[in-house]
Formats: structure tokens, sequence, C-alpha cells
């Protein structure tokens, strides 16, 4: 038998009721969702399952952390579309991925987290590792299956893989650890696929009509653009509209960037030209967007929301409809089938805004050239604390030689370096959250931000996890120091497990996005924001990945295009330590601080 024949044999999955153990079942039911891959560490708590993995066609991939595994599935399901998978010890293994479980609800992604608990038999007695396991994850999915009897396993695990794709989050497999043993006879389930259609016909005739009195539409393409595959149909109503596109926040890959109409991302350092078009629309599409509360606050000093403007918002989850802006129509359905209902609908009519087509393509070129030539020039940050920094940095000389360089200018050389059909990763910090203004695409499922929930040490892991699903694509994340070191364990998973990716680190030796707001409400008074670090890439070629520092400005593309070479060509994971001023960019939100007030006495100095 050919190895791919007895391949296919492990692939395929028992039919009809069969007697088999809990584990089998639990294992069956993997392979037929299509389980290649999963996340985690492993334990005793779930080894009569992991031990037939191998011959079942999946890769358990062992981690340094769980926290890691978490969003290392995260970013194999963001990227695939399929679903991320982690597994580990009861109680503390599991206690572990809390944080990467909630960052993978904000981010929408389809993770099926399988949590093996303390044995029934002493549920309740305070034995070893011991949790109730299930109210850790309440808030941070969609769906909990907890396993009540053995004879139950298939169903359970079958219904968390379908809910973390029909509701488009984590959902979590709870299983006492007693329960993989015995015997039971059970059928294991199909998937069943959610086929969404594309909303309510009133709702689109509604839709259709304003859209065909607009004089200005503008469209957001939003993550759900992304999840539904939709960008083809989101172009097709542009065209047809002549409207700008702008990307909601993060969504930097929902629109192709080289396309005519596309304007870049809103939200917090995204693109002046998307937000002075948006602010003229008379109506606004928001395609696959839940209009996210933080991807809409003032920027630049412009409050750009269109307050006046009819808007029409497309969601697959009825809940996200008018929940955080106004609202003139609400179409719960498919971002693609949405489309596509609505161009139908336009194709053949007259609209008001053809006659001005020409007059608004000009406008979106005028603006994005303008923009353009506003990055160009923006080298470095201009406030009085930026400027003290940049002083000071001509007086000091980093470990590795040369000089520290302008976080904008080393954003705008690796933009430039970018390979084709990359894949990047962020992370939460001031250099990163400037990167929005850098980081364009040409295809969705390119570009894996920390979403919502915002947690330092997201990127790395996250694009690990991105890579297992797309090995052939290049893998790059962006990380400051601080959110580095919480994550930099993870090179030996890459260096062990043969994951070759490159890690952008900017080394400005602070929790810079923090010690901005000691900058801007409390009179530079630092508090525990300094990073004084050895060298990152020392430390990764002692794990025995490559480290590159950097230090001039000129180094900085040919570094990437060296360490992406290396990452495609020879299995190779690359540190790259670029090292940066203190200067800081605007803060992430001004709008939620004030400037302190104090009323004892002995504090009084402290406003
Ligand atoms: C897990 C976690 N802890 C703390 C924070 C608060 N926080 C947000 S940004 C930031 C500073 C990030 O510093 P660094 O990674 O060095 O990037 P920089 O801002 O210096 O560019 C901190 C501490 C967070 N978002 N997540
Ligand atoms: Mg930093």
């Amino acid at each position: 038998m050919s190895k791919d024949a007895s391949r296919a044999d492990t692939r395929t999955v028992v039919s009809g009721a069969t007697r088999m153990t809990p584990s089998e079942a639990f294992v069956e039911t993997l392979v037929a969702n299509g389980v290649t891959e999963m996340f985690g560490i492993m334990g005793s708590a779930f080894m009569d399952a992991m031990d037939i993995f191998a011959p079942a066609g999946i890769r358990l991939i062992p981690v340094v952390h769980e926290q890691g595994a978490g969003h290392m599935a995260d970013g194999y399901s963001r990227v695939s579309g399929r679903h991320g998978v982690v597994i580990g010890q009861n109680g503390p293994g599991i206690s572990n991925c809390v944080t990467s479980i909630a960052a993978a609800y904000w981010a929408h992604s389809p993770v099926v987290i399988v949590t093996p608990q303390t044995g029934t038999n002493s549920i309740g007695l305070g034995g070893f590792q011991e949790a109730d396991q299930l109210p850790m994850f309440q808030e941070f999915t969609k769906y909990q299956g907890h396993v009540t009897n053995p004879a139950r396993m298939a169903e359970f695990t079958g219904r968390c893989f379908d809910r973390a794709l029909s509701e488009m989050g984590p959902t979590q497999l709870n299983i006492p650890r007693d329960y993989f043993y015995g015997e039971i006879t059970c059928e294991i389930p199909k998937p069943s696929r959610l086929e969404r259609g594309a909303g309510g016909e009133n709702s689109l005739n509604e839709a259709a009509e304003l859209l065909a009195k607009a004089k200005f539409p503008v469209i957001i393409s939003g993550g759900g653009v992304v999840m539904a595959d939709a960008v083809e149909e989101c172009k097709a109503l542009a065209e047809r509209l002549g409207a700008p596109v702008v990307n909601s926040y993060l969504h930097n890959d929902s629109f192709p960037a080289s396309h005519p109409l596309w304007c870049g991302p809103l939200g917090y350092q995204g693109s002046k030209a998307a937000m002075k078009l948006i602010s003229q629309a008379d109506v606004v599409v928001a395609l696959g967007s839940r209009l996210g509360p933080f991807g809409t606050l003032p920027q630049h000093g412009m409050d750009y929301w269109p307050q006046n403007a009819k808007i029409i918002q497309i969601d697959a989850d009825n809940k996200m409809l008018g929940l955080v802006k106004k609202i003139s129509v609400g179409i719960c359905g498919d971002a693609k089938a949405a489309a596509v209902a609505l161009l139908a609908r336009l194709q053949d009519r007259e609209l008001a805004c053809d006659a001005s087509k020409a007059a608004r393509a000009q406008k979106v070129a005028d603006e994005k050239a303008a923009w353009e030539k506003e990055l160009d020039e923006w080298t470095h940050e201009r406030d009085p604390f930026s400027l003290d920094m940049i002083e000071e940095a001509k007086g000091e000389t980093p470990f590795s030689g040369g000089e520290y360089l302008h976080p904008r200018q080393v954003l705008r050389e690796l933009e430039k370096a970018m390979p084709e059909d990359v894949m990047v990763s962020t992370d939460i910090g001031n250099i990163n959250s400037i990167s929005n203004s850098y980081l364009r695409f040409e295809k969705p499922r390119s570009f894996f931000a920390a979403m919502s929930y915002g947690n330092c040490g997201y990127a790395f892991p996250t694009i690990i996890g991105a890579k297992c699903a797309a090995p052939h694509r290049p893998a790059i994340s962006y990380a400051g120091d601080g959110a580095w070191a919480m994550s930099m364990m993870e090179t030996l998973t890459c260096v062990r497990e043969n994951i070759p990716v490159t890690a952008v680190v900017f080394h400005n030796r602070q929790w810079g996005a923090e010690k901005k707001n000691q900058v801007d409400f409390y009179n530079r008074r630092f508090v525990a924001g300094e990073l004084e670090n050895p060298s990152f890439a020392e430390i990764a070629r002692s794990m025995g990945a490559e480290g590159i520092t950097v230090d001039r400005l000129e180094d900085v593309g040919p570094a990437l295009k060296k360490a992406i070479d290396m990452q495609m060509n020879e299995g190779k994971t690359t540190i790259l330590e670029i090292m940066c001023t203190r200067e800081l960019g605007d803060p992430f939100r001004r709008d939620a601080l004030s400037k302190p007030v104090r009323l004892l006495d002995k504090y009084k100095d402290y406003v």
C-alpha cells in the first residue's frame, strides 16, 4: 500500500453505530472535522486519547506555555478558516489558556479548546489540579459542551466543532478525565455547516433604495468580508457605486491595497484619506462589521464619523446590528451573499451617484496621494517628549554600535521590503499601533492583529499558528520589546518543531504605549515603564534561532529580506531586533483618561 493510501485510510471515519472507547469516539470526531494539527502541552488527563493522535493523522504541537497554544490555534484558524484546536492538562494547563481564548473570542476565531477536567469520582474534594473549568471560559466562548456521560463523547465533541464555525468564536469541550475510558456504542456525527443567506428581502430592498439615492456612498469593509471570502463581491459593489472602500479597524486585509477605490483603515493610527472620505459620506455600507466602538474613535484630531449619514450595517450576528452605532438599515446576513444581493438590485438601475463617478474617483486619488506624501514626510514624532527623546538618543549608542532609529522610518522601510503573499501579525504597543498606517495587503487572511482583547504577547504565537496552517506563505510578527519578552519563549517551539517564522522586535527600552499616558496625563512621572533589556538577537541565538540586530536605517529592508529568505529557503526562524528611539506616537485611549485630581495634601504635587 502506498503512503498516501494508508493516510487516506487513517483519515476515514468509522460509520454507523460502532463499539469503541470514548477516547476513540473523541479522536474519530476530530478526524471527521478535518483536524490535522492541535496545539498544547501533553498531560496525563488526556493521554489515553493522545496515544492515538498519530495513527489518526493528528499532530500535537507541543508549546512552551499553554497561552501560546491558544494564540497558535487562533492564528491557525484565522489564516485557514478552519478550526484551531487547543488542549492541555486539567487545572493549570487549562487556566493558562484563559487570556488567549479571550483574545480568540474578540478575533472571532473558530477555536475549540478541549479541557480535560478532574475525574468525576473526586470533583469537589479539592484534589490535585482541580478547578471548575466552565466558569473560567464562560464569558469568552460561544458554546460550552460538558461531557456528562462517556457515551455522549462524540455528540458533544461534534457540537463544539459545529458551533465554533456557526457562531464564529471559541467553544469549549470539557471532559472529566475518567470519561476517556470505558466502552461505548456510538455514531460519529457528520459535521454540520451552516449555510448563511443574504439577509431579509425587505431590509435588502430598503438598503438598495438608500444606495440608489446616495450621492457619496462609502463602504466599510470589515472582518466579515474576510471570513465570508467576500472581497471580490465587495469589490464589485464598490465598483458599481464608484464608492471609496475603507478597511474597518485592524482589518487591513479586507480589501486589496492596490485597488483604486481602496483608502486604508479607519481607527487608531489609521489612514487620514479614509477618514476624510468617510466624513463626507451620505450613505455608509458597513459590510461585515460590528462597528466596534474603538474602531471609529477620533484620530489625527479628526472626529470623522458621519453623524448625519444613513448607515446600512450588514453582519452575520444579528446582535451586532445597531449595537454601537445608530443605523438606518440592519441586514442580518453573510457579507458575500449580501453584497451579491445588493449589487443585483443596483446593477441595471440608474443611480444618483452615477453622474459624479469620475469626480469622486479623482477625490479618492487626491486624498490618497496627500496621505502618502504626509506619511513620507512624517519621519519622526514632533511632540515635545518625542523631540526630547530624539535629542537624548543622539548622545547614546546602542549596545550594538550604530544608532537608535525613528520608528516611523523603520515601519516605512519594512513596508517596502514586505514579500508577496505575506502574513503579518501585530501586537499591542505604541510602535505596533503606528504600524497600522504602513501595513497594506493584497489578499484576505493576511493580517492578524491583536484585536479587541488587546493583550500584549499576542503576535508571535499567533503567527506561529498561522505558519502551521500556511507553511508556503512568509510569516512575520511585530512586537515591542515588552510584549516580545512576554512571548519570546515560543521561539523554542519554532526551533524544536521546525516552524520557521520571522519576528520583528522594536527595541525601544520601555513599555512605550503606557508611558505615553504618563507623558500626556501625569507630567512625565514614569512608574515601572523602563525596560533595560539584553540583546534579543543574542537570546534568540542561544535558543537555536537566528538573531539580527539592526541599528542603521539602510539595513532595515535588507535584514527583513534576509530573514524571509532564511525562513522560506532554509527553514530558519529569525528574530530581527530593531533599535528604536524612545519617541512615542499618539496614545491609544486619550478618550479614556483624565488629568489626575488629588484631594489629600500629601499627594498634592501629583497632578
Ligand atoms: C497582557 C497585557 N499587559 C499589559 C497591557 C498594557 N499595555 C498596553 S501597551 C503596553 C506597552 C507595550 O510595550 P512594548 O511591547 O514594549 O511596545 P511599545 O509600546 O514600547 O512600542 C502595555 C504594558 C496589555 N495590553 N496587555
Ligand atoms: Mg517597548
